[in-house]
This record gives C-alpha cells, sequence and structure tokens, in this order.
C-alpha cells in the first residue's frame, strides 16, 4: 500500500469507528446517567474500573488519580497495559479500538470475565467520546506507546515513543465543556469516597489521589492514599466509627459459593437503624435486589434458630418479625456476578435469582459459626432482637396513628399550617421553617396561591438517637407526615414511603443562615434521610438560602449570601455602605424575605440528593451521634455539609 492509500485505508477506518462514538456524543445519558456533575465523575469511574479489573485479575496493584490543574484527569496503573498489537479484525492497532469502538471497550480474552465495570459499563471508548482531549499511554513489552484523539477521533496511529520497564496504562482526558456544560469542575470529596470504597471493596490495590489544584500548608498537593488490608471488616470499621458497637468483632466471611464470588461483613452497635450496604461488581446496588435477599434471608433463618435454642424468646408474646433482627446491624454484601442483570427505577437493583441462595448459604455458615464460638455476643445480640420486637409492636400502635389520618380533610391538616389555594400538588410548595415567629414572616411574605408554611416549634427530634416509635409519636413529625400527605405502607412494601397523595411537590427547608439554624437543618435533614428517603429520591426536597447581608447605600439596597459578594458589592457603590448581618429569618421583613428566599424568579434553591448512600449513612450517623469530637472536626473541615451533596 502506498503511504497516501495507507493513510485513507487508516481515516476510513477511524471513521467507521466513529458511528458508535457520535452516538454517545449525541446521547451521553444514555451512556453516563447525566451531563451533570454526576456524569462528570463517572467518567473518572469508568476509566478506573478498567484498572480495577486488571486488579482482579491479579496483574495491577497500584493505581493512581491524579486531578490536573486544568480539570483534566490523569490515571495510571501498573497492569498489563492494554493491547498494542493488530486487531485482525478491525486492521488497527487494539488500542485503537479499545479506545474507539463502542462496546469492545471489555477484554478479548473471553476467560478473564468482565466482572468490574461501571454503572452503564459502557468502557473507556465512553470516556474517549466525551473529552475534548485524550491522551493513551501504554508500558508493555518493553515499550512505550502513544495516541491522542480529539472528541473520539485518533489523531494519528499508535506509535511507540521509547523503551520502559513498566508495565501499565496511563490515561489523561479532558472532559468536553460543550457537553459538560454546567460544570467541568471536580469535586476533591466526590472522587475521594470512591476511591475509599473501591479500596475497601478490593483489599490488597493502592489507590492514591491527587489534586495539583490545591496545596496544604506544608506546600504540598492535596493528596490521599487508599489501602485497605481487611476489605469489607474494615469498611464497616470505617461505617459504623462514630457507633458504639454491641459484640466484639466484625463478623465476616469471603469465598465462592455456586461459583458466585461472596462477600459478607456484619457487626451489631447500639443504635436503632439499620444500615445495609450492597454491591454487586464494585458498584452500589440502592435498590438491593437478589443479593440482599440472600442476606436477610440467612440472618433471619440462622439468629431465628439460634434464639428459638436458646428459649431466650420463649416469654415473648408476639411473633419476632424480620425486622427484628437488623435493629443496629450494619452490614455490607459484595458478589461479583459475571453478567448482572439491573432492575429497578435506577437501575441498581439486582436481579439474578441464583444470587440469592448463594449469599443465604455464606451467610448462614459465617454467622452459624460465629455464635457458636462467641457465646456472649450471640446472647447480646438475642437480647437485642427481643428488645426490637417489643419497641416494633409499640411503634406500630404510634404509626398507626400517622396512618389513619386523612390528609385530605382540611380537618385532619396540622393547625399550624398555613395552605395554599392551588389543588395542583405538582406547583405546590411547602415551607418548613424553623420557629414560630419566622413562620409568621414567611406567611405573610409567601404568594398563598401556590405556596404553603408549617412553622416548627424548635429544634425537632433526633432521629438517629430515637426509637421508631417515640418517632412516630413526635408532634412536629407528626405534622411533616399529615401537611406532606405521605402515609406509610404501598401495595408492594408495607415500610414504603407512600407518596401518592404527596401534596407538594416541593418541601423546602427554611432556617437560619447561622450555626443553630444549620443544626436544625441538619435534623430535618436527618429525618428525611432515614424516614423519608423516597423523597429525596423523587428529587422533592429542597434549601432555602437566605441572604448573609443587607448593604445599603442612599436608596441602593443589594442583598449578599457570602463574604465575597457583600465586598464586592460595597465596591460597586463606591464604599463606605451601610452594612446589615441578618442574624437570622425572624430580622427580615416579609418583603425581603419574598424578594431573596421565596419568590422563584429570584431565590436559589438547594436541591437535596444523595450522591453516595454509604458515605451519607456515615456522615448522618457522624453528626447525630453520640461522639462529640468527630463532629466538630467534620463541620470545621466543611463549614456546610458539602459532603452530602445539597
Ligand atoms: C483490553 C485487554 C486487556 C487489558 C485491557 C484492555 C486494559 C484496559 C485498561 C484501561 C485502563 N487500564 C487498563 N489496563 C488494561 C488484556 C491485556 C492482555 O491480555 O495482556
Amino acid at each position: 500500500m502506498s503511504e497516501e492509500a495507507k493513510k485513507n485505508q487508516y481515516s476510513a477506518d477511524s471513521i467507521q469507528a466513529l458511528e458508535g462514538m457520535e452516538h454517545v456524543r449525541m446521547r451521553p445519558s444514555m451512556y453516563i446517567g447525566d451531563v451533570g456533575t454526576r456524569g462528570l465523575h463517572h467518567l473518572v469511574y469508568e476509566v478506573v474500573d478498567n484498572s480495577i479489573d486488571e486488579a482482579m485479575g491479579g496483574h495491577c496493584d497500584t493505581i493512581s488519580v491524579t486531578i490536573n490543574e486544568d480539570n483534566s484527569i490523569t490515571t495510571r496503573d501498573n497492569g498489563r497495559g492494554i493491547p498494542v498489537g493488530l486487531h485482525k479484525k478491525e486492521g488497527v492497532s487494539a488500542l485503537e479500538v479499545v479506545m474507539t469502538k463502542i462496546g469492545a471497550g471489555g477484554k478479548f480474552d473471553k476467560d478473564s470475565y468482565k466482572v468490574s465495570g461501571g454503572l452503564h459499563g459502557v468502557g473507556v471508548s465512553c470516556v474517549n467520546a466525551l473529552s475534548s482531549h485524550l491522551k493513551a499511554t501504554v508500558f508493555r513489552e518493553g515499550k512505550v506507546w502513544e495516541q491522542e484523539y480529539e472528541r473520539g477521533k485518533s489523531q494519528y496511529p499508535v506509535k511507540s515513543t521509547g523503551d520502559t520497564t513498566d508495565r501499565g496504562t496511563v490515561v489523561t482526558f479532558t472532559p468536553d465543556n460543550t457537553i459538560f456544560s454546567q460544570t467541568t469542575e471536580y469535586n476533591y470529596e466526590t472522587l475521594a469516597n470512591r476511591m475509599r470504597e473501591l479500596s475497601y471493596l478490593n483489599k490488597g490495590v493502592r489507590i492514591t489521589l491527587t489534586d495539583k489544584r490545591n496545596k496544604d500548608e506544608k506546600g504540598e498537593f492535596i493528596s490521599d492514599s487508599f489501602y485497605s488490608e481487611e476489605g469489607l471488616k474494615e469498611f464497616i470499621k470505617f461505617l459504623d466509627a462514630t457507633r458504639e458497637t454491641l459484640i466484639q468483632n466484625v463478623i465476616s466471611m469471603e469465598g465462592e459459593k455456586n461459583g458466585i464470588p461472596v462477600e459478607v461483613a456484619m457487626v451489631y452497635n447500639t443504635g436503632y437503624s439499620e444500615n445495609l450496604h450492597s454491591y454487586v461488581n464494585n458498584i452500589n446496588t440502592h435498590e438491593g435486589g437478589t443479593h440482599l435477599s440472600g442476606f436477610r434471608r440467612g440472618l433471619t433463618s440462622t439468629l431465628k434458630k439460634y434464639a428459638d435454642a436458646s428459649g431466650m424468646l420463649d416469654k415473648l408474646k408476639f411473633e419476632i418479625s424480620g425486622d427484628d433482627f437488623r435493629e443496629g446491624l450494619t452490614a455490607i454484601v459484595s458478589v461479583k456476578v459475571a453478567e448482572p442483570q439491573f432492575e429497578g427505577q435506577t437501575k441498581t437493583k439486582l436481579g439474578n435469582r441464583e444470587v440469592t441462595s448463594a449469599v443465604s448459604q455464606a451467610v448462614s455458615e459465617m454467622l452459624t459459626d460465629y455464635l457458636e464460638e462467641n457465646p456472649d455476643d450471640a446472647k447480646q445480640i438475642v437480647e437485642k432482637v427481643k428488645l426490637a420486637a417489643q419497641a416494633r409492636h409499640a411503634a406500630a400502635k404510634a404509626r398507626e396513628m400517622v396512618q389513619r389520618k386523612n390528609p385530605m380533610s382540611v380537618g385532619g391538616l396540622p393547625g399550624k399550617l398555613s395552605d395554599c389555594s392551588e389543588q395542583d400538588a405538582t406547583k405546590c410548595e411547602v415551607f418548613l421553617v424553623e420557629g414560630d415567629s419566622a413562620g409568621g414572616t414567611a406567611k405573610q411574605g409567601r404568594d398563598r396561591m401556590f405556596q404553603a408554611i408549617l412553622p416548627l416549634r424548635g429544634k425537632i427530634l433526633n432521629v438517629e438517637k430515637a426509637m421508631q416509635h417515640k418517632v412516630f409519636e413526635n408532634e412536629e413529625i407528626k405534622n411533616i407526615y399529615t401537611a406532606l400527605g405521605v402515609t406509610i405502607g404501598t401495595e408492594e412494601d408495607s415500610k414504603a414511603l407512600n407518596l401518592e397523595k404527596l401534596r407538594y411537590h416541593k418541601v423546602v427547608i427554611m432556617c437560619d443562615a447561622d450555626v443553630d439554624g444549620s443544626h436544625i437543618e441538619t435534623l430535618i435533614l436527618t429525618f428525611f434521610f432515614r424516614y423519608m428517603r423516597e423523597l429525596i429520591e423523587g428529587g422533592h426536597v429542597y434549601i432555602a438560602t437566605p441572604p448573609l447581608y443587607l448593604v445599603k447605600k442612599g436608596s441602593k439596597k443589594r442583598y449578599a449570601w457570602t463574604d465575597k459578594e457583600r465586598d464586592e458589592i460595597v465596591e460597586s457603590m463606591g464604599g463606605a455602605a451601610g452594612i446589615q448581618r441578618y442574624k437570622g429569618l425572624g430580622e427580615m421583613n416579609a418583603e425581603q424575605l419574598w424578594d431573596t428566599t421565596m419568590n422563584p424568579e429570584f431565590r436559589t434553591l438547594r436541591q437535596v440528593t444523595i450522591d453516595n448512600a454509604t458515605e451519607t449513612d456515615r456522615i448522618f450517623s457522624m453528626l447525630m451521634g453520640d461522639e462529640v469530637p468527630p463532629r466538630r472536626e467534620f463541620i470545621e473541615k466543611n463549614a456546610v455539609y458539602a459532603n452530602i451533596d445539597v
């Protein structure tokens, strides 16, 4: 072939490869979920998942991820390196096929079944398609190989640039800002949380994260290195660090059942909430599925058998239910499935039937051994189950009270609620306001057509430390249930929140912009997270952002939300303006509150989302638990709780 013909042949191949790539650029959300912050971070996970795959095959033990100064990302691993030889079918280097063919991203050798993979398992080619620039460097068979791409299009054939004794793959990519138009700025904490999680899920792999945009006091780049010797066992200790443990050890097992790799770790604490986390191929399965059912089944049957044999429950007058075995339980189930079927609303529910019995068996064996070897712990657990059953009985009565009220009859609505006149719930908003006086101002300032006000008295109950029946007996909480028109129990799930009769599609928490206000905000969020998670997941929960300052000069008036903004306004007014600091909502009059915080045209509402349920869980238990030092440290470090992604 002549040089010219070679060149033509080369571009013909890359044009063909581009068809799938164009589709990724046209419909990015189909591949990475969305093109917001989540999707942006997803690009990193996708590349790292490939490195984790190498690690799971035993070919790699070190991965590094660097956020470069310009928000491009560099990942490096010491795996085998992406193959660079000629790919016979495609007629170009395998590296080029991996980087530019959608679906070819996986391994060619079928015997190493791909167990990792991002939420959508789309491969690095997808990251390439969504990057304005990407450079792949491969260290393999003594040589360094390189290829660069723009928007997924290779710029030249794979070339060798030198010799090396290293092995591995380096990928540097710049997310395309025409696709990620909202932001291309990476959040260090978000990446750190995922890298930490991955290190627990894949013990023995060192994952280092470095942020070249920021330096610490010593002049060094911000960096964390995650490494876990014991895997899930350590993950449990990390999650439960601020809870008081009920038993001596973390109970754990690791093995293969019916050909399915299963890892389980669990511990009981003295608290009341159930914290189950499950993973399939390193992906957090928020909606649970067959592996979680297997865990529950194994736990219930084993504990029930033990408890019955012990005679400790003989005097109990009612049946123990499955829930009773899980109060104060923190557990993680992680399975690897060759061809996972994901179901559910967010495609995070495992559907593979065969997994249930594999996990159930694993849990039974693990727990039977532990109970036999640790009779004191066994006694503690059964004792706790018994108390849980008694409390559940009390809670059922209290919950009935919440359920019985019919929120559709005005008579049933809480007296303190100032309702709106609009009947269409999708147009309605309710403001949960701290204190009666601010509630009064909000009531005057609102647009009564579509905005309702529910004042909450003082501090609401800390549900993290209260037993369920106390929660359902609490006046403020009962008011929230009836005002929102939500009940407990749907046709499918007796414990799920029923949103069918939700009366307001926006639920806005409005608190003072001070320490007390943010504490109350956290209490309300804790309640929503533990008892109304579906409301958050449905995108219904928001936080209002009242201004911190009023800057006045002559007849000019402007509001500021940050110190920086305040200074800029003062300067734009030519200096020496009068500044009023709002210490609370109560200091604003109705008109000011409407203008700055409630008027949809000008206000900023922060939508509350749950980015990472495992991490959110840990943060709430820490913020609301008994131990003060970690909480103080967290609040000082994060000022507001940026970490739960509000
Ligand atoms: C295809 C085949 C093989 C490895 C990889 C891809 C691979 C991809 C990435 C992405 C980041 N790091 C990676 N490391 C490896 C198998 C290699 C072989 O059979 O030698």
